[in-house]
């Protein structure tokens, strides 16, 4: 543990914190971001009607749009000659998000970053190699300062030059990786094109985040990589990686840095939250930072909560891995769907490489989705016949598992576009 105080406090002790800083908190945005102070008063509430943790279901939400229509501070609370970073999330559609921090909200940062690692087996000792995009978005150098509180030798590499990054892992020996799942795996695949097996390099460990991914495809890369994979989960609205981190008990829950973030669960509908173990969109509240906390931050991602001290020692509450985003979420045949439930089903298909994409269409008044999964090049070189009956075999595959038709084509090796950062699985070609 990085932090036994923080990390393996009762939950009396942890709520008694919780509190405090949550009424600090509430306190500072009333008085320092007029957006807040409007929200307060419409639902006529005031820092002071704060008495128990339980209070924070009083607080009004705040939602993406929030940030989009203050952009980019209008829900900042200090001067920007205190601020001392400014990352921002791209944004798929129009405007960023920003993520600014003082100097106490950076070193909290990398706090939260140092027991994210230190939860992954990593130590001073280690060489790592951060493949995480090194710019606004948060990965690069919120995994950097990280990397730096607890001592590592950082190689920042980035995102991108794959060949390089193979050099330089081999090169310098370092011993552990940062990236995304997916840019992970076209590492992986690149080392094999140039004859490097991944297995006899020195990298033990990997810190993987930032999009979803399944156990499944854990597995995958623990094999092809020959390492250990660990994950982070974050936001840029949060602070970016650091909110939550898997341990050494890998029973598919994350804990959460939650002495930062409060975290809860609500019925995205209602709105109503949910008792512990229900599923529903992850909300969180930043107890600590100072330039832009956000207030019941509605994430979109699905996942439940759990109150248990982990087999690691840490009581830190546990968030279910998130396997998708409401966004993200499909609805064929009138039957919920994450792209990552047919990612489970496609990896433990061996005629097929972990690449593919989800395809949804307009077929009438319906939805129709199709998958697009390359085959293995020995696989593919078969012919058609061979093609035909891995795609009936993994369309039968997925209506028995998730309920749904689809239409499987097995396109040729290297015809998907590789990952850099996050992947795109999902196009939407309804409206074209
Ligand atoms: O992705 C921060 C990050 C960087 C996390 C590096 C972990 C490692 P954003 O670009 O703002 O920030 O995207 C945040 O990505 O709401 C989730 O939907 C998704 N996400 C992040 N980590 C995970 C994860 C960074 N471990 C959004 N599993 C979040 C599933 C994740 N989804």
């Amino acid at each position: 543990m990085w932090d036994e105080k923080f990390e393996a406090m009762s939950t009396e002790e942890m709520q008694a914190f919780q509190l405090e800083k949550l009424q600090e908190t509430a306190a500072w945005v009333y008085d320092k971001i007029p957006f807040y102070k409007k929200q307060f008063d419409e639902l006529g509430v005031a820092p002071g009607d704060i008495k128990a943790v339980e209070d924070l279901g009083k607080l009004p939400f705040t939602v993406k749009t929030d940030l989009r229509d203050n952009y980019p501070f209008g829900l900042c609370a200090v001067d920007l000659k205190d601020l001392v970073r400014i990352h921002a999330s791209s944004g798929t559609t129009g405007k960023p998000i920003t993520g600014p921090y003082t100097r106490e909200d950076r070193d909290q940062w990398g706090e939260c970053m140092a027991r994210t690692l230190t939860s992954h087996g990593i130590g001073p000792d280690d060489i790592v190699q951060n493949a995480y995009g090194m710019g606004l978005f948060t990965g690069g150098l919120g995994f950097l300062l990280g990397a730096d509180t607890i001592g590592c030798t950082v190689v920042p590499s980035g995102s991108g030059m794959t060949e390089r990054q193979i050099t330089l892992m081999e090169d310098f020996g370092c011993t552990v990786l940062f990236a995304t799942p997916s840019y992970t795996l076209t590492i992986a695949e690149k080392a094999q094109d140039m004859g490097v097996d991944m297995r006899e390099l020195p990298v033990r460990v990997g810190s993987f985040g930032a999009e979803p991914w399944t156990v499944e495809m854990r597995t995958e890369i623990e094999e092809r990589m020959g390492i250990k994979a660990h994950e982070a989960y974050g936001l840029t609205e949060l602070m970016g990686p650091g909110v939550a981190f898997d341990c050494p008990a890998q029973d598919g829950y994350l804990h959460i840095n939650e002495d930062h973030v409060m975290a809860e669960i609500i019925d995205p509908v209602t709105e109503e939250v949910l008792p512990l173990g229900e599923k529903g969109e992850l909300v969180f509240t930043a107890i600590q930072r100072r330039a832009m906390p956000m207030i019941r931050y509605r994430t979109r991602d699905i996942t439940e909560l759990k109150r248990e001290t982990c087999s690691c020692g840490r009581t830190l509450l546990k968030m279910k891995k998130v396997l998708g985003r409401s966004d993200d979420m499909l609805i064929i045949s009138g039957v919920n769907v994450f792209p990552s439930q047919v990612e489970s089903i496609l990896l433990e298909v061996p005629e097929v490489e972990p690449q593919y994409v989800l395809i949804i269409r307009k077929k009438g008044y319906l939805d129709a989705l199709s998958v697009d999964v390359e085959a293995k090049p020995e696989v593919y070189e078969l012919g058609e016949e061979k093609l035909k009956e891995v795609e009936g075999a993994i369309e039968s595959r997925i209506r028995g598992v998730i309920g749904i038709g689809v239409k499987v084509r097995c396109v040729p090796p290297k015809s998907i576009e590789r990952s850099e950062g996050k992947a795109k699985r999902v196009f939407d070609a309804r409206n074209m």
